[in-house]
């Protein structure tokens, strides 16, 4: 498979509703796409690099960067045999998985398009429908957190997760399990805590939570391990999982007892299938995590979803939830069971809507002819 252009976008889209976490409210996104060109056919891929470095270090401005001055050039006129390669040729560059995984991604769904199969086929998946859960965010009120848990159950969301924050916390849980009874529920904390708030956080124990997301720091593994011992609820990391080696440390150290992946966090679909294999190996369950995606990221979380060890639902939500209109065509919907279909056509399998591409682009550049 040979690259021949590669194209770097940046744009904004409104969100259908703004998104508050323990770092801050968005009402926009602001997001890179790529698109690599080959043999007569197109590929893309969605960045989840942020506006701002409070998720993960890397932002739209660094991935700019690293993309165009260092990745580019490794992969602009090579032949890869298997976009497998192509994270391993990138092993010069420290970190900048998000950049990483925009462009190998993007190569995936190209060397898909090329076979003619759908992208799940291509990474291995085993089935042709997953189960969707949603992200909820810091509301205004308590009042309207419970709106919005009661919204989403009636669309038949096969788990909801509330984020939380010191003051949104133990009140926000109590209030939705006395309103809802025993659904499955979670919490996200986004490093919000540190082991100092362990005992308030074995409140929480109480409600019965499939799981508590990220309490402690973004790149902390042994004060999990340590609070972990204190807690029944199982802890799953998100933030400190950068890399398939802090994975098997995390585990090793009893820091977590399920995980999230997100291939824009540990550098694409390559890395995501070793990090999903070795949970597999290790007995950890995993769920696929969501950064705000348009429909060109969030189809691509799809496809990666249909791996066997995907066995709790993932923040893969429906197109409407987030942009109205999406960039893709159809848009994702949920079936009323709580499920999202794959799609079966080549790579992506959905058709990219070029004019509202262009429409919310701010700037572009290519790298190729
Ligand atoms: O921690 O999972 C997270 C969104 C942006 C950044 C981090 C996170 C999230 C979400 C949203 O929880 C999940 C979604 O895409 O619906
Ligand atoms: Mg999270």
């Amino acid at each position: 498979m040979k690259i021949e252009r590669l194209e770097l976008r940046l744009l904004k889209l409104p969100l259908v509703h703004f998104f508050e976490t323990s770092f801050g409210r968005i009402y926009d996104k602001h997001f890179i796409v790529v698109r690599v060109d080959g043999g007569g056919q197109t590929g893309y891929g969605e960045c989840v690099a942020e506006q701002d470095p409070y998720y993960s270090a890397e932002t739209n401005e660094t991935v700019w960067h690293i993309v165009t001055e260092f990745i580019a050039p490794r992969i602009v006129g090579a032949d890869f045999e298997h976009p497998r390669a192509i994270f391993p040729a990138l092993k010069a560059i420290r970190g900048h998985n998000m950049a990483k995984a925009a462009v190998e991604m993007a190569a995936w769904d190209l060397f898909a398009r090329q076979r003619g199969e759908p992208l799940h086929a291509v990474l291995g998946g085993r089935r042709d429908r997953i189960a969707s859960g949603v992200s909820i965010g810091i509301q205004d009120s308590l009042e309207a957190l419970v709106a919005n848990v009661e919204r989403e159950l009636a669309a038949g969301y096969r788990r909801i997760k509330i984020k939380i924050k010191p003051g949104w916390d133990v009140d926000a849980v109590e209030r939705v399990r006395a309103r809802f009874g025993s659904i499955p529920l979670m919490v996200d904390a986004n490093a919000a805590y540190t082991l100092a708030d362990a005992d308030h956080l074995a409140r929480l124990d109480a409600f019965g939570l499939m799981m508590i997301e990220q309490p402690l720091d973004y790149d902390d593994i042994a004060d999990h391990a340590c609070l972990q011992r204190q807690l029944s609820t199982p802890i799953c990391l998100d933030e400190s999982i950068k890399t398939v080696t802090a994975a098997r440390d995390a585990i090793a150290a009893g820091a977590c007892r399920i995980i999230n992946i997100k291939p824009g966090r540990v550098g694409g679909f390559a890395e995501s299938i070793r990090l999903h294999d070795l949970c597999a190996e290790r007995g950890i369950p995993v769920w696929h995590g969501g950064m705000l995606e348009s429909g060109i990221g969030r189809a691509a979380n799809i496809h990666l979803s249909t791996l066997p060890n995907f066995s709790l639902p993932g923040d893969i939500a429906a197109s409407k939830r987030y942009f109205d209109p999406d960039l893709i065509d159809p848009p994702v919907e949920v079936a009323a069971d709580g499920t999202i279909a794959a799609p079966t056509g080549p790579g992506l399998g959905v058709a990219i809507r070029e004019d509202r591409l262009d429409a919310a682009t701010i700037t572009r550049q290519h790298i190729g002819h």
